[in-house]
């Protein structure tokens, strides 16, 4: 039962257990409770052909009614012969409710700029979804140029609305900023399921712009404030706003395997190192950290071992640094959106004011700014699918065609941290494919922008070293011992080619490791 008394946004519910709820109103504005509608109703205003930006980063803070009323409306016009499709701009992936609800009904024409979605990536991969997939610090100076088109309408999850109209932004903050200033209308989703404490944690900069003279990013601590606690948007713009209450869908994080803890094991050491040598400070740099278990794992790691202090500067709060902060292990986190388990949500929403103070959600133009990561000295930590013997390495397409998920943030800290650190285990697909090739199938981040490769055999430390010795010191520490005789023959050969000697390799062999794959199932 659920029973809306609108004209002072008052919802009373009553819980599976059949406790009543009675939830506080969320919406202050006077003018903008007038346009409260059903998702329906709401979606109903979203015409074919238009692009829609919607708020969402990595499964946190994403419209979570709109997008499966708009499935539905499209579902229905389908099943009257008529084509209605939609693009999609996000911060990064959502969830199933807007991604895998929209792509089921073929709904999407074009997607930007981060998805993890099963059904898109299919649809992606058989070529009946376009995909733009570019660095996440990007997209907003992309659309603010026009180079996505006009953006007409925005769906932005919000917790609140204040009296004056401003938003108070959710669990994530990702483009909402630049979606609200570039939409012709603003539909607002105001969820009572996110915790109304997150009032406060924002940190939404209003100060950025085109060239030229842009101005200096004022920031040089991770815990700096430079903006807004809210998002603004001028409240003739919202044509619709739709009460939910709803969870963000994440997944729990599988426990640490062998593989990750002896990979956090490698890089933890490694930090040990680099601090007895006076390369990095005792608190460490400001961590960034990508998604997913082995970063989970490189956090627990950390959690357990010696350094105090640290900071974060990151894109996504996960589990392992929600731990960091409680165990006051991390002093303080700066992100454009969490990305949590259930029970670290519940964490969250219990002990709000405590981590309030430890957090900061910002824009993802800021989050992932080139200039702030440069000027922070940012240690980064992501994933791949699989580096090359020189350092290339591959996150987002397997044997070179098919997108896994897409670059997302991972090159705006690489190419512009202090420390690049690219992490996988030596093997994929129960053994049969080295996760260290001769070349990449695909490039995502160059020799250049790579100096740490680590696998559950070792790690490989490139800095200073030229694409020769890079070479011999990734198949020695990081190659598994089922492929490293391979790969040393195939270099050593490509070094007695006499075809050139800077970076050797016989280019008629290199790929020939994934076509082998691809036909025998063996690498
Ligand atoms: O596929 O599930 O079908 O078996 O790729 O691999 O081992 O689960 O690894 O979840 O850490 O993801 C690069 C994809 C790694 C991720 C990537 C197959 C493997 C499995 C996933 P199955 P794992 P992870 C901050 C930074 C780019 C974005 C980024 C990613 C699946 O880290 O998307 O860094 N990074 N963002 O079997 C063929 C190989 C393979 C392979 C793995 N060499 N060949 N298949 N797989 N290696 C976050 C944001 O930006 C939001």
């Amino acid at each position: 039962m659920v029973l809306l008394l609108a004209n002072f946004g008052i919802i009373i519910s009553e819980s599976k257990t059949g406790v009543i709820v009675i939830t506080a109103p969320r919406i202050l504005c006077p003018q903008l409770r007038e346009r409260i509608m059903s998702a329906k109703e709401a979606a109903a205003l979203i015409p074919s052909g238009v692009n829609v930006g919607m708020s969402g980063f990595t499964g946190a803070g994403y419209p979570k009614a709109v997008p499966q009323a708009l499935a539905e409306h499209i579902r229905e016009h389908r099943d009257r012969g008529e084509n209605y499709r939609i693009s999609v701009w996000t911060g990064a992936s959502t969830a199933p409710e807007l991604d895998g609800a929209l792509a089921e009904v073929d709904g999407i024409e074009m997607r930007l700029p981060y998805q993890s979605d099963p059904v898109c990536r299919q649809k992606i991969n058989e070529g009946r979804m376009e995909y733009i997939d570019i660095h996440l610090s990007h997209v907003a100076q992309h659309a603010w140029s026009g180079f996505f088109g006009k953006l007409d309408v925005a769906v932005i999850e919000v917790a609140g609305v204040t009296e004056d109209g401003k938003l108070i932004p959710s669990s994530s903050i990702g483009n909402n900023k630049t979606w609200i200033d570039q939409a012709d209308k603003v539909i607002l989703e105001v969820n009572h399921g996110q915790s109304s404490g997150l009032e406060g944690m924002h940190d939404v900069y209003y100060g950025t712009a085109l060239p030229p003279r842009r101005k200096p990013i004022q920031m040089t601590a991770p815990d700096d404030r430079i903006g807004e606690k809210y998002l603004l948007c001028p409240p003739e713009k919202v044509i619709a706003v739709v009460e939910t209450n709803a969870q963000d869908r994440n997944s729990r994080f599988s426990d640490p395997d062998e593989n990750s803890r002896r990979i956090a094991q490698h890089l933890l050491k490694f930090f040990e190192m680099e601090v007895e040598d006076n390369r990095l400070p005792q608190n460490l740099l400001p961590l960034q950290s990508g998604v997913g278990n082995i970063a989970n794992a490189v956090l627990a790691g950390l959690n357990d071992g010696p350094f105090e202090n640290l900071t974060a500067y990151t894109e996504v709060l996960q589990d392992g640094m929600l731990d960091m902060l409680k165990s006051g292990k991390l002093r303080m986190a700066s992100a454009t959106a969490f990305s949590l388990s259930p029970e670290a949500n519940r964490e969250l929403a219990r002990n709000i004011d405590f981590y309030r103070e430890r957090i900061i959600l910002r824009t993802q133009e800021i989050s992932n700014h080139p200039e702030v990561i440069r000027r922070l000295g940012i240690i980064a930590m992501n994933g791949m699918i699989e580096a090359d013997i020189y350092g290339n390495v591959n996150s987002t397409h397997v044997m070179g065609s098919r997108i896994m998920n897409g670059i997302g943030g991972s090159g705006d800290f690489a190419r512009n941290g202090y420390i690049s650190v690219f992490m996988t285990p030596s093997t994929a697909k129960g053994g049969a494919i080295s996760t260290i090739v001769p070349m990449v199938s695909h490039v995502d981040h160059t020799e250049h922008d790579v100096q740490i490769v680590v696998t559950e055999q070792g790690l490989a430390d490139l800095r200073g070293l030229a694409p020769r010795q890079r070479a011999l010191k990734i198949v020695e520490n990081c190659a598994h011992p089922d492929f490293k005789p391979k790969l040393l023959d195939y270099f050593e050969r490509a070094c007695a080619s006499g075809r050139g000697m800077h970076t050797p390799h016989l280019l008629g062999e290199a790929l020939s490791w994934h076509q082998r794959f691809e036909e025998t199932g063996q690498m």
